[in-house]
């Protein structure tokens, strides 16, 4: 008879080759080993470590599936998968940190950067020596962001953008921002700013009540001047920052269920010690159906995303798909955490125990990158070819 694994029932593990499973394994012990030691104080005090990048690069972990040539790891899409799964069962910020340099920058440039904005950025953001951040929303456009206001005003040489991007990861300590706004034509494009330009600011948003070990900022633009070369030069519309979402999405769509097998883990680990009743809180019949939901879910949802990192990597994933896996990943993660917190009693309320940084930080993670119900409406509209946004 087959042994059942009560952690990995469906022997996901076995289904990676050996150097996956290296990626991983190394993954984790850096997330294991120097993650997550300090992550209570970060998340307490809203501090973020930027000496992170540079780790991260060092071992690979910025732009995973981004060639060598250009100082990337040249990865396949379901390492970048299982990396993202090891961060975010740390904590959620470490993988934003991550993802957004990873797929929000460094994919950006790679795709659509000319070959000397690709030389000239994509190694040092490999390395972690410079960071990178994503502006796409603002104030009044976070769903809809086609409604865009920010303008990018042809200038001779080159564009003068005005306008104001909203909750952007990393922007307060980034030395590179992809920016999208609207050309004189109303076309969305994208474009590559540095640090220090003129007209250019990124305030820090202060009290976050989630993902406080990551920061976040405004981008203002006050007619800052970019050059024609650091323009996307071929693409136009959503497509080019949809093209990074479908990356940032896939990698979330791991992450979140990193953050869940951390809160399951947990959860079953304080049952099985604490007794109540004279029995350990595990020995009730309530408890171990929570359990089991746990499990089931997060074993079908990993085997999805595992379904998914594959599909991308022969060619065959329809968007659409990463909308299932972020939306299920995201809505069921944060149903674990909340019963984990409950099953901990008061200690799941003390940061201590790390189930409510999670809880929060799921919070975020449901919202950003599209809303739960923006991916449903995405899956609605492909099943029905009615658009109900
Ligand atoms: P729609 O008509 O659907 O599409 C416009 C154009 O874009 C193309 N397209 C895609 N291309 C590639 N990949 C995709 N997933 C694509 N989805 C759409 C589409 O083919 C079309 O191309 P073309 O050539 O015909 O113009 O546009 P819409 O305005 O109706 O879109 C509606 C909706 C809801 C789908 C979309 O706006 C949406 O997804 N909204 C959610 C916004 C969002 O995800 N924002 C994320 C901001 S970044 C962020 O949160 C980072 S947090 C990171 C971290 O810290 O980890
Ligand atoms: P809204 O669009 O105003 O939505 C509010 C509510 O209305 C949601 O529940 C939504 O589902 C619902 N809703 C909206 N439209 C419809 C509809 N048609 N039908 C039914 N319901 C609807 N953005 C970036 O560009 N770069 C980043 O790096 C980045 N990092 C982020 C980091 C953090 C910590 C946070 C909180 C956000 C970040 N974002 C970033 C922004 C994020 O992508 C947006 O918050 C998200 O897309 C939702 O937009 P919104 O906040 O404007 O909400």
């Amino acid at each position: 008879k087959a042994r059942f694994q009560w952690d990995d029932p469906l022997l996901l593990d076995s289904q990676l080759s050996e150097d996956e499973r290296a990626v991983r394994d190394a993954a984790r012990a850096y997330c294991q080993d120097r993650l997550a030691p300090r992550v209570l104080q970060a998340f307490r005090n809203e501090q973020t470590d930027v000496a992170i990048f540079r780790e991260m690069g060092e071992l690979g972990l910025l732009g995973p599936t981004i060639p060598e040539e250009y100082g990337g790891a040249g990865l396949n899409y379901v390492c970048y998968g299982l990396v993202a799964r090891e961060v975010e069962r740390v904590d959620s910020g470490y993988r934003s940190m991550m993802s957004v340099q990873s797929s929000l920058v460094m994919v950006p440039i790679n795709e659509f950067g000319n070959e000397a904005t690709k030389r000239k950025y994509l190694p040092k953001l490999a390395t972690g020596e410079w960071i990178g951040c994503f502006g796409l929303t603002e104030p009044d456009h976070g769903s809809d962001p086609g409604s865009m206001v920010t303008r990018a005003r042809q200038v001779d040489g080159g564009y003068e953008l005005s306008g104001a991007k909203m909750w952007i990861t990393n922007s307060p300590i980034a030395d590179v921002f992809v920016v999208w706004a609207k050309d004189d034509d109303g076309q969305i494009r994208g474009f590559v700013l540095e640090k220090g330009w003129k007209g250019l600011s990124a305030p820090a948003i202060h009290g976050k009540v989630g993902l406080r070990a990551s920061i976040t900022g405004e981008i203002v633009m006050d007619k800052v001047f970019c050059p024609e070369e650091n323009a996307f030069p071929e693409v136009r519309g959503l497509k080019g920052p949809f093209t990074c979402l479908n990356s940032a999405r896939y990698g979330i769509a791991w992450g979140a269920l990193g953050a869940a097998e951390f809160c399951w883990h947990t959860a079953r680990q304080y049952t099985l010690d604490r007794k109540q009743f004279g029995k350990p809180l595990a020995a009730n019949q309530l408890v171990q159906k929570k359990l089991a939901d746990m499990q089931t879910e997060i074993t079908l949802g990993l085997q999805g995303c595992l379904r998914l990192g594959r599909m991308k990597d022969e060619g065959s994933a329809s968007v659409e798909i990463t909308s299932i896996m972020k939306r299920n990943s995201c809505g069921k993660a944060l149903d674990i955490a909340r019963t984990a917190r409950d099953m901990l009693g008061g200690n799941g309320i003390s940061d201590e125990f790390g189930i409510a940084r999670h809880l929060v930080n799921l919070e975020v993670v449901n919202t950003y990158e599209g809303t739960h119900d923006i991916h449903a409406l995405i899956l609605g509209r492909a099943m029905t070819g009615i658009a109900a946004f």
